[in-house]
């Protein structure tokens, strides 16, 4: 717990680095499939120990809000990622949610982002909608994407210009032409209560023109669900980086955007407000309502 305060503390103090999923990257080809079809292995392997302890007692302490929780099995999945990806490549570094990687200043180099469970508060009250999340990005470009469901057994993944995927199913491009009035959209009821990020008048104009909306409990699953069109787009007020790394990755591969509020790119060193969704989506919703709402 103490190493991930520390962590969340460095992170707001480091230099920033734009990240992008797109562009031309050095990752030999040979490489990202021995890392895309491994770390698919090593996250089966984490969520049979996630089933199999799933009914023991649980520790619950709290991080940074008495709403923001860790237990145990966060701390343990990511030590068993870590200890895997340290031995078979220890050149690589790792950025995790709960501390056990290293201290990332910059996206040089292969930086594995983790968040072992995202979706905690899911996993200790409702024992599903929760998954592992982890993004593997080479000098700030994202090239493999991996969201795993373990209680469904679903796997969301993606590697860079290759397409997104649903276990074995290939997911359809994002329809670009959905109009406000047709969307369902996710997020959590923290835009429409008083914030010192936006008018909450503004976001509650926003849920009118909308068709539904939805709030599902985690970040990743929120990306791997527009990844995969049941849901229109996806917008939170403040997430870390290893909530957002691989949803962002899945996402790209089906012709979706990613960006902070102001629809520019995504810090990844930092918290960041996030929409995720097509492209018209996204322009109608940082202009008309973000932009107008921001304090
Ligand atoms: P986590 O479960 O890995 O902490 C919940 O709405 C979503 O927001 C989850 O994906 C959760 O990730 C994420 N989140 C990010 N920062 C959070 C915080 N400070 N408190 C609670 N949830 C947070
Ligand atoms: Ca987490």
């Amino acid at each position: 717990m103490v190493s991930c305060l520390v962590n969340s503390s460095f992170i707001l103090e480091r230099e920033l680095l734009k990240v992008s999923v797109k562009g031309e990257s050095t990752m030999k080809e040979s490489l990202r499939q021995e890392l895309y079809e491994m770390t698919k292995q090593w996250m089966i392997e984490a969520g049979r120990y996630i089933k199999k302890h799933l009914d023991e007692p649980l520790h619950v302490a709290t991080k940074s809000n008495p709403n923001d929780l860790v237990t145990e099995m966060d701390e343990n999945v990511e030590k068993f990622f870590v200890n895997k990806i340290k031995e078979a490549y220890p050149e690589h570094y790792i950025f995790g949610e709960e501390g056990y990687g290293d201290e990332i200043i910059s996206l040089e180099g292969i930086v594995w982002i983790i968040d072992p469970i995202d979706g905690t508060m899911n996993f200790v009250h409702q024992k599903r909608n929760f998954a592992i999340s982890i993004g593997i990005y080479h000098e700030g470009i994202g090239e493999i994407g991996l969201i795993y469901d373990c209680m469904n057994d679903t796997m969301y993944s993606a590697k860079r210009g290759e397409g997104a995927f649903k276990n074995d199913q290939q997911l359809a491009p994002l329809k670009q032409d959905i109009s406000l009035n047709e969307s369902i959209l996710a997020l959590n009821h923290r835009w429409l209560c008083k914030n010192s990020f936006i008018d909450e008048k503004v976001m509650q104009a926003l849920i009118k023109e909308i068709r539904g909306n939805r709030s599902y409990g985690s970040a990743a699953l929120e990306f791997a669900y527009v990844a995969e069109g049941i849901i229109d787009g996806y917008i939170a007020m403040r997430l870390a980086p290893w909530d957002i790394a691989a949803g962002m990755i899945i996402v790209n591969e089906v012709g979706g955007v990613t960006s902070n509020g102001n629809g520019e790119a995504v810090n990844l060193l930092t918290r960041n407000m996030i929409i995720t969704c097509n492209a018209v989506l996204q322009d109608t919703i940082i202009n008309d309502f973000m932009k107008k709402g921001k304090k």
